[in-house]
């Protein structure tokens, strides 16, 4: 049975439940931790409150696969959110748990990322005190790339046939790689010039009080050797646009980390959603507090990647710091919708 859906602008069913996350008012907490997938949205649910006998946790999954459980943590109502991957998926938790929600909220995301430059390090707890940056793949790179190639090979062409044209400019490739091997990240002169394989945002900031608080909170767990503070890069993929190189695609990415690193001496954690969560935080003037933390799950300066069997334990040490942040954290108009807040 397919629930009928009005407005729109902004679906909800007959219930007012929202077009993909499926909640209506009364299920989900101002105090929101997004976390990436429906397996560490289960984890991380074990550290509540244990429910009053007779009466679970609040639990739905959504026909899209959004997993939402709302709960209590030390008495408070909190809701954990499986988000998926990407920034799209981060703008529909984010509105549509606005959407059902009255007052003011503190979102948190806990996710696992790339460690960019030391001091981050595998296993510690990377936190985006310093805001985030967004990085996009240009598609208009390739294409103003893939006409000037075009051009170039009819010039040669008309060259051979009739003698007298010759190739404009340069090396004959529309992605200047004059020097014969791979493509280059930057160049100057080709048919593209002034186009860039990837876009690079100014930094978003985070709420200062939530990022101190999960500061705070991931200390205390994990111990100061583990926490970094630092900025936060959100991709629009796991691979070209967070530098990672193969021979499949033109990516055209071979400088794009060490070109990030050296621009942002404090960008620590390299993901693909927190950018998206503080840029909403902002644009939502005050309504939304949000802040991320992420679990470093890989190493892109030496290319070691965590063993699973360490993940768990991460999890549950930066999903208590969050939860614990998240509680701890002042909303102005305090108010808590009463329905089915784990009670
Ligand atoms: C990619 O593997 C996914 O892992 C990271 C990235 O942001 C992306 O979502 O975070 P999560 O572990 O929270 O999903
Ligand atoms: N998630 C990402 O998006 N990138 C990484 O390198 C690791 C986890």
């Amino acid at each position: 049975h397919k629930p009928t859906y009005t407005n729109a602008n902004f679906p909800t069913d007959v219930e007012g439940r929202t077009y993909h996350l499926g909640t209506k008012e009364g299920e989900v907490a101002p105090r929101i931790l997004s976390v990436g997938s429906v397996g560490r949205a289960q984890l991380l649910s074990t550290l509540l409150d244990p429910p009053a006998p007779g009466k679970p946790l609040f639990e739905r999954i959504s026909s899209r696969g959004f997993l939402t459980i709302t709960g209590r943590f030390e008495g408070e109502p909190v809701s954990i959110v499986s988000t998926h991957m990407g920034m799209p998926n981060m703008d529909f938790v984010v509105r549509e748990n606005r959407a059902v929600v009255r007052g003011q909220m503190a979102i948190v995301r806990l996710g696992t990322c790339g460690a960019v430059q030391r001091p981050a390090k595998l296993g510690d707890l990377l936190i985006a005190s310093h805001g985030s940056i967004g990085i996009r793949r240009d598609s208009d790179y390739w294409t103003l790339a893939f006409q000037k190639e075009q051009e170039q090979a009819q010039l040669q062409h008309h060259a051979a046939g009739h003698g007298g044209l010759t190739a404009a400019n340069g090396n004959g490739n529309g992605f200047g790689n004059s020097n014969g091997g791979g493509l280059s990240y930057s160049y100057g002169s080709g048919a593209a010039a002034g186009a860039r394989p990837y876009m690079v945002s100014l930094p978003v900031p985070a709420d200062g009080e939530l990022a101190a608080l999960l500061t705070a909170e991931a200390t205390a767990v994990v111990g100061p050797g583990r926490v970094v503070q630092g900025l936060n890069a959100s991709a629009d993929s796991f691979y070209s646009s967070q530098g990672r190189t193969g021979s499949d695609f033109e990516d055209c990415n071979a400088a794009l980390l060490g070109e990030l690193a050296a621009a942002h001496p404090d960008l620590v954690s390299l993901e693909m959603e927190t950018f998206q969560l503080l840029d909403l935080a902002r644009c939502s003037r005050g309504s939304i507090k949000a802040a991320g933390m992420c679990v470093a799950l890989a190493e892109r300066y030496s290319n070691a990647f965590l063993e699973y069997s360490r993940l768990e334990e991460l999890e549950i040490a930066g999903g208590t710091a969050a939860l614990r942040a998240l509680v701890r954290c002042r909303l102005s108009d305090g108010n808590t919708p009463a329905a089915s807040m784990g009670e």
